[in-house]
């Protein structure tokens, strides 16, 4: 194969930023760094330029980063073999347009047809990974694809440069101050411990704001504008707009704009602690190096709770303070027993230890590839 493949992927914005943020990532990934021609289809155009303020919203189609984005809408029509691409990804098992379907069916050569699957630690994954699915009546088959943290599976989204780039940014102070001091952050909440907090809204935040306010180590926490709203509102006392900074005993709170994708890599860069969230955001704060906690998308049943300890037993299993602060901040049953100080300030002596197991995950991570590659390896192999 060379590299004028073409790439299809499709991604529907069930909510919030994950989804297209996980989706542009990987697009962006294939076209710049693997040569391939990519279309994104993407049905929420809004959501997508919260992220990427280069998108036009009311665009049908337009080139942005060497992708060509498509507005998903309703396009129930037909579709001519030859605009079928030779790789095509479903992102979350979406159901792609039928008429696409059945100009896949038509190629002499039929495409490679992915379903990109959501992350999970659990040891199932291995055993799903790659398996075939034969469409019911059409000559085609769909293969399951699992980003995961093992050499089983397809491995973690990373761009070529990202951990370079990261290194030259923490190493200097000046590229730091001056990426903080852009985002309006003050040189006493730069000194202060660096918290960022994107978390969803029944994160117990205004417990853990209490335990920074009582604690003797002062710590400035940046919240992008419209997360954990309730709590810095009534904490601030004030409405939570970007730009909005309030201060209480050793705790500073202030509200951030929602940046662009690279800026929030660099706001974790610059952070000691990242509260994360989702998938993708989860995913940057591995490698972002630091210490992080994730506030997991929650699911029925609470499913969630085994994901959430299924990471954390392979993550950490020796760092008992990280699990009894998740597991509390997500809420999981019989964990609220310990004070939530108690639960911070045990989180907080062992910061130290968990920057080395970061560093420790971080390489264990990028032994296994990353997903796009590994992606393509796996499409390229079905041809
Ligand atoms: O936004 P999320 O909660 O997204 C998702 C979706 O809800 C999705 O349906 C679900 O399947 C998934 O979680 C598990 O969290 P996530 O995945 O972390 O995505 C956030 C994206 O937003 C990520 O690409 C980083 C980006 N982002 C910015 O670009 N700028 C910012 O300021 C912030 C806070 C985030």
């Amino acid at each position: 194969m060379t590299n004028s493949l073409t790439l299809a992927l499709f991604c529907k914005v069930i909510d919030n930023y994950g989804d297209i943020g996980i989706c542009w990532r990987l697009a962006r990934q294939l076209a710049v760094e693997h040569g391939i021609a990519v279309t994104l289809w993407v049905d929420d155009l809004q959501s997508f330029k919260r992220i990427c303020p280069a998108v036009e919203t009311l665009s049908e189609t337009q080139r942005i980063g060497g992708v060509e984005v498509r507005h998903w809408q309703d396009q129930n029509g037909t579709f001519a073999p030859d605009e079928v691409a030779d790789i095509v990804i479903e992102f979350f098992a979406v159901d792609i347009p039928p008429g696409y379907v059945e100009a896949m069916a038509q190629r002499a050569v039929k495409p490679v047809w992915l379903n990109l699957e959501g992350l999970t630690a659990e040891e199932w994954v291995e055993g799903c990974h790659t398996l075939p699915s034969m469409h019911p009546r059409l000559p085609l088959t769909k293969h399951f694809f699992f980003p995961g943290f093992t050499a089983k599976t397809g491995g973690l989204l990373r761009e070529a440069g990202l951990l370079a780039e990261r290194d030259r940014f923490q190493a200097g102070p000046v590229a730091v101050s001056s990426f903080l001091g852009g985002l309006g952050i003050s040189a006493a909440e730069q000194a202060a411990l660096k918290v960022s907090l994107f978390c969803y809204p029944f994160a117990p935040v205004t417990e853990l704001f209490d335990a920074w306010q009582q604690g003797a180590v002062p710590v400035a926490c940046f919240v992008p504008e419209g997360v954990a709203r309730d709590a810095v509102r009534t904490f601030a006392g004030a409405e939570p707009v970007a730009g909005m900074v309030a201060t209480r005993g050793a705790l500073t709170v202030r509200v951030l704009p929602f940046v662009p994708q690279p800026d929030y890599d660099r706001l974790l860069w610059a952070c000691d602690l990242n509260i994360v969230r989702g998938e993708d955001s989860f995913v940057r704060a591995q490698w972002a190096g630091r210490p992080f906690v994730w506030h997991i998308y929650p699911q029925d049943e609470d499913l969630h709770h085994k994901k959430l300890r299924a990471f954390l037993a392979r993550y950490c299993p020796e760092i008992a303070a990280l699990e009894n602060f998740s597991l509390r901040f997500n809420g999981v049953p019989g964990e609220e027993k310990q004070e939530s100080v108690q639960a911070w300030q045990t989180l907080f002596g062992e910061l130290p230890r968990l920057t080395s197991r970061a560093a420790n995950w971080q390489l264990a991570m990028v032994a296994n590839g990353d997903l796009a590659t590994n992606l393509l390896a796996f499409a390229r192999s079905l041809r």
